[in-house]
This record gives C-alpha cells, structure tokens and sequence, in this order.
C-alpha cells in the first residue's frame, strides 16, 4: 500500500467510526409504561477507540490490521461526573481478559466516546486475572469507591484443572476516575464473592455492603441471595456477620442465583434498588432485572417487591457470548428525576432503558408481590381483570372486543387440600 493509501484507509476507519459514535438514539417503539428502551445499544466492542486496536505505523503494520481486538463491552458501573454521564464499562479483549474503562456522553443516550485511556486498575499483592463489573459510589465519606470482581485460578484446583476460579470483591477508591488507590480485597467468611455493592451512607457509623456469598464461582450451592453486613474501615474492609436480606426462591426469577446491581438511589419512600435475578431453563440460565425498596432508616429491610421482572433480554438483546442476559451495575439519577438504567446484553453490548424516581417507585410500591403459585396468581390477575371490565365501560366504544360484564369469569371453589 502506497503511503497517501495508507492514510487514506485511515481516514476511512476513523470517519466510520466517527459515524458510529455520534449516531443518534432514539427510544424504541412500543414502552411498557415503565421504562423505554432504546433502538441502539450505548457501546458495542465497535465504540472502542480505533488506537486501541490498530497499529497505525507502516512500518510495522503494513496491512492495516487490527492486532489487538476487543471482543465486547458490557455491564457498567455508572455516574454523573462533572456535568458528563459515565459508564465505566466492562470491556473484554478477544484474550477473553476484562478491564474496565469510562466513557461519557452528553446526554446518556447516545454519543458515548471511550476515554483514551482504560483504567490501569492497581492490582494487590495477589494479582487479579480479571476484573470486571465494577459499581462505583459517590460515599458520604467524600470518596469514589469502585467495588469489582476480582477473579483469580482457584489456588485448590487440581493441577488439571484450568478453569477452577475464585472470585472476590476488589476496593479501590478515586476522586477523579483516573486515579484510583487499590485497597485490600474485602473480607468475608464467603468462599466466593461478586456483585458486591458500597451503600452509599454510613449506617451505625460503619461502612455498609450488600454482598452475595457463594459457594462456588458459578453454583450458588448453600450460599446464595444478597447478603448485608457493617465494616468498620474500608481500608481492609472485613464483615465479619453477614446477613441474607433477599433470598433465592423455588420457581421465581432468581430461583438460581441473584446480585444486587447499582448502589440503591435515595428516594423519599425508601431505598430504591435494582438486581438480578437468574433462573434455570432447558437452554441454560437466564438473567433478569428486579427492583425492590427497602427502608430508609434499615435498608437491610426490604418493604416492597414486585413479582417477576422489571425488564428481560429482548429481540437481539437475547443473543451473544452468554445469551439470554440483562445484568445492570450502573444507572444515574438526575437532579430531574430522570433514570438511566445501563444494562448488558448477553455478555456482548451495553444498553440504556430511560425512566423516572417516580415511575419506578410507582412500579416497585404497587406491583403485587409474587404470590408463589398458580392459583393465587390467577386469582390476582382476575382481580385486576374484574376492576378493568367494570372501569372499560366507561371509556366509550374501544377498539377490538367489546368489554365483557365479566360474567365469563369461572367460578372456581377451592376444596379443601385440593387445588
Ligand atoms: O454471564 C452472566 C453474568 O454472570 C455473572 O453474574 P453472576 O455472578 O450473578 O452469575 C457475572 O460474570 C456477570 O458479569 C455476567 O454478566
């Protein structure tokens, strides 16, 4: 390739990825009333800088190839910072190796541009292999602490064995997301610890965490649920009791395994908090969002929580290295009372759903709880259909069938032990 070819091509590169990162979002059709989804993901592996992927020297690269790919960018820790909307996504090199690194945009929707530089997280005297799915909190302490995955070979695995993993939750902490001071991991009596979250306040004067202990890397085994306990310190941060505050139940959504997502927002009615919940299905797990509230005085003290999930892979959304996931550690809370919500899609993009404090408390304070079975459910269900065919009358002709006096509702009697 001649020289001015070259440049050419390079040109060429930057001016479609240029398009890209300042293509307009708009939000998808057909909104539940709760949230709306967005028509395009906020970060492919495509949003990351082209020079952290090409060589752009001649010399060395003289067929323009990328020599160091990056495989997919998803779950984000996120926050407002200095006027900007950041996501501090985690970004998988095709060496299937995680880092983590911001990128901001104007309005959290569109435009997202990568800093030019991931963040070269410190690592401990016991180096991370990966690390990944980082929360980020604005502490009452003045700090900016970043707890992520840290996740190194099992140190007890069998020589054999080459895929055994421990992971734990790394602490760093930052005043500008570019420095970051690595603290020691935190301490738990778990085996196995990720999707552990800061609280935002002190509570009894200590720092507080939402945990989820587990047995094993991907098995919840004995373990399992979100956990919470109180540390003295971050700086060698260690809960010494941890307590289960939402638990894993038989044949709901996070029936499997669950984790807290962001840090909770503040809101007057109570904690508002967002996880998920993962599920066994014939063609492998499958990852939800719940949301729930918890008090304010005790936010160990879950008040409200709506059945089933608040948001679930979707059309393409459904699809990647591990498909048939929605994962969510970042959303932003504006001074408006918008709602960001960032969450991965199937290990793969990162995508952003738009609502408000008010609709979600609307939603967490007012979905009926998961009554645990078949029958309730559809007694439920048949409450609210009784309360619309009365109401409907009065809306004037609607299109489509005309609205029953409900009278075609079954009668059902319950026997005794038979149901
Ligand atoms: O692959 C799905 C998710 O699996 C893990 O989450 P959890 O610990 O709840 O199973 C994490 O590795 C997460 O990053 C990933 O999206």
């Amino acid at each position: 390739m001649t020289e001015s070819g070259y440049k050419k091509k390079v040109r060429d590169l930057f001016q479609q990825h240029e398009k890209l990162i300042t293509r307009k979002n708009v939000k998808a059709m057909n909104g539940n009333g709760v949230y709306d989804r967005y028509v395009n993901p906020v970060l492919t592996a495509e949003h990351t800088p082209l020079f952290w992927r090409y060589d752009f020297d001649r010399e060395t690269n003289p067929h323009l190839m990328e020599r160091m790919g990056v495989n997919a960018t998803f779950n984000a820790g996120a926050m407002e910072f200095e006027g900007k909307f950041l996501v501090l996504a985690r970004v998988e090199g095709v060496d299937r190796k995680s880092f983590l690194a911001v990128a901001e945009s104007p309005n959290g929707i569109d435009s997202f541009r990568f800093w030019d530089y991931p963040i070269l997280m410190p690592e401990t005297g016991d180096p991370d292999t990966n690390v990944y799915d980082i929360r980020v909190v604005r502490h009452q302490d003045g700090w900016i602490y970043g707890l992520f995955c840290t996740e190194r070979k099992d140190p007890k695995a069998p020589s054999w064995d080459t895929s055994s993993a421990v992971a734990q939750c790394g602490l760093a902490r930052t005043k500008d997301l570019k420095h970051w001071e690595r603290l020691p991991d935190l301490r738990t009596k778990s085996p196995q610890q990720r999707n552990v979250v800061l609280h935002p306040e002190f509570v009894d004067g200590k720092y507080a965490f939402y945990t989820r202990p587990q047995d094993e890397f991907i098995q919840a085994g004995k373990g399992g649920g979100i956990g919470w306990g109180l540390s003295p310190t971050m700086a060698g941060a260690t809960v010494e009791n941890e307590i289960i505050i939402d638990n894993r139940v038989y044949h709901t959504i996070n029936e499997v395994k669950n984790g807290l997502g962001p840090a909770p927002i503040k809101t007057a009615k109570g904690w508002l908090h967002l996880a998920h919940g993962v599920r066994n299905t014939a063609a492998g797990l499958r990852y939800v969002l719940y949301t729930f509230l918890a008090e304010l005085e005790r936010p160990y003290w879950i008040t409200h929580r709506p059945a089933g999930y608040f948001l679930a892979p979707q059309g393409g959304e459904r699809v990647g290295d591990v498909s048939n996931v929605t994962f969510s550690n970042g959303w932003i809370a504006t001074d408006n009372g918008s709602v960001y919500i960032y969450y991965g899609a199937s290990d793969t993009r990162l995508n952003v759903a738009t609502s408000t404090v008010e609709k979600l408390l609307d939603y967490t304070l007012n979905t009926p709880a998961d009554p645990l079975r078949s029958f309730a459910c559809v007694e439920q269900r048949n409450a609210l259909i009784r309360k619309n065919l009365a109401l409907l009358k009065t809306y004037g002709k609607l299109p489509g069938r005309a609205p029953t006096s409900g009278k075609n509702l079954v009668k059902t009697t319950r026997k005794s032990g038979k149901r």
